[in-house]
């Protein structure tokens, strides 16, 4: 089992390697809400036009978009982390599927545990993973040792749950359509199962992510700010130690915010790591095996996961979960 106990202790060496490590959070190994107003507004001056054919179908799954399948272009030969094997570029054949418009909220996610009385993996282990802007310094020096090893602001932290994402002292209040988060790949397959829908594979997450278009970095095109507004939740500043929140959001954001493309869906890149039904490696038969992750997250900054992009990808076990790690469902036309 590729779990930590809790008394273990994380080996601590800082590695800069060029990503946010939030790969690094395997097991085995006061939510600063600045102007959600602003965020609102951002979000309908910035993807204003792309209100035009899709946001006013009727949909025939309510809160699902209907994505065309057919022969579509997955990867990139451009590759930002050859070491994630973005590349090379691909064709993969689809059937037509349904994708969620937003990444599963704690209200979604409430009901699915009130009606199943379901226990998270992260409730069953005891912690999870929080970033450490999230801790203050009395907790960050208590909790040192437990730290990632390769990357240090992520802190593994008892008692810490869906339930309670941003600490042991929060809760869900104010929270109640962000991004369900802590939640592990198991976890978002019981969910997307009780609901009736799957986890996407890989090929359909990123044909939602690109919206119809070929060879774009983003849902929506090449430039990240168009019109210089912000069009998803990532971080500006100097990471780890400097968000400036301009995009209005330090952490979370709600997934009703950056509608990206014409499929009408939200948050596809940023906000929150997605979890798809695809093995990171199909020849792991380990058992808990390393699941592709997509989108980057609210943590994510050019200089240092520059994986907020269609073709960008990650992974984790199967068992973990954390701040910045939550999914969305698809299901079969
Ligand atoms: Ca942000
Ligand atoms: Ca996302």
């Amino acid at each position: 089992m590729a779990c930590f106990d809790g008394l273990l202790l994380i080996v601590f060496l800082i590695g800069a390697n060029g990503d946010c490590g939030c790969n690094k959070l395997d097991r085995a190994a006061s939510v600063v809400e600045k102007s959600d107003k602003v965020c609102k507004q951002q979000a309908r001056n910035t993807n204003g036009h792309y209100r035009d054919y899709y946001a006013e179908l009727e949909p025939e799954i309510e809160g699902m978009s209907l994505i065309p399948g057919g022969s579509v272009h997955i990867g990139t030969d451009n590759p930002h982390f050859q070491a994630d094997r973005e590349s090379p570029e691909r064709l993969v054949k689809l059937k037509d599927f349904y994708l969620d418009k937003h990444e599963v909220s704690n209200t979604k996610f409430e009901e699915f545990v009130s009606a199943t009385n379901y226990t998270t993996e992260a409730e069953r282990f005891g912690d999870s993973f929080l970033f450490k802007t999230l801790l203050g310094a009395p907790e960050q020096k208590r909790l040192e040792n437990y730290r990632v090893a390769s990357a240090p602001w992520w802190y593994k932290v008892s008692g810490v749950s869906w339930r309670n994402p941003n600490g042991v002292d929060t809760n869900l209040n104010g929270l109640e359509q962000h991004p369900v988060v802590h939640v592990s790949w198991r976890d978002a397959v019981a969910y997307c199962t009780w609901a009736g829908k799957r986890l996407p594979s890989e090929a359909e997450w990123e044909t939602g992510c690109r919206g119809g278009k070929q060879r774009k970095l983003f849902p929506w095109g090449n430039k990240l700010m168009p019109k210089e507004q912000h069009w998803l939740n990532i971080w500006q500043g100097d990471f780890p130690d400097g968000n400036t929140a301009d995009d209005g959001y330090e952490t979370t954001c709600p997934v009703d915010r950056f509608r990206q493309n014409v499929y009408d869906l939200y948050n596809m890149v940023g906000n929150v790591w997605e979890w798809t039904a695809d093995l990171w490696d199909t020849n792991d038969v380990s058992v808990s095996p390393n699941r592709v992750k997509k989108g980057g997250s609210y943590l994510c900054h050019k200089s240092y996961c520059f994986r907020y992009r269609c073709a960008a990808r990650s992974q984790n076990t199967e068992d973990s979960s954390a701040g910045n790690l939550g999914f969305r469902c698809a299901k079969d036309a």
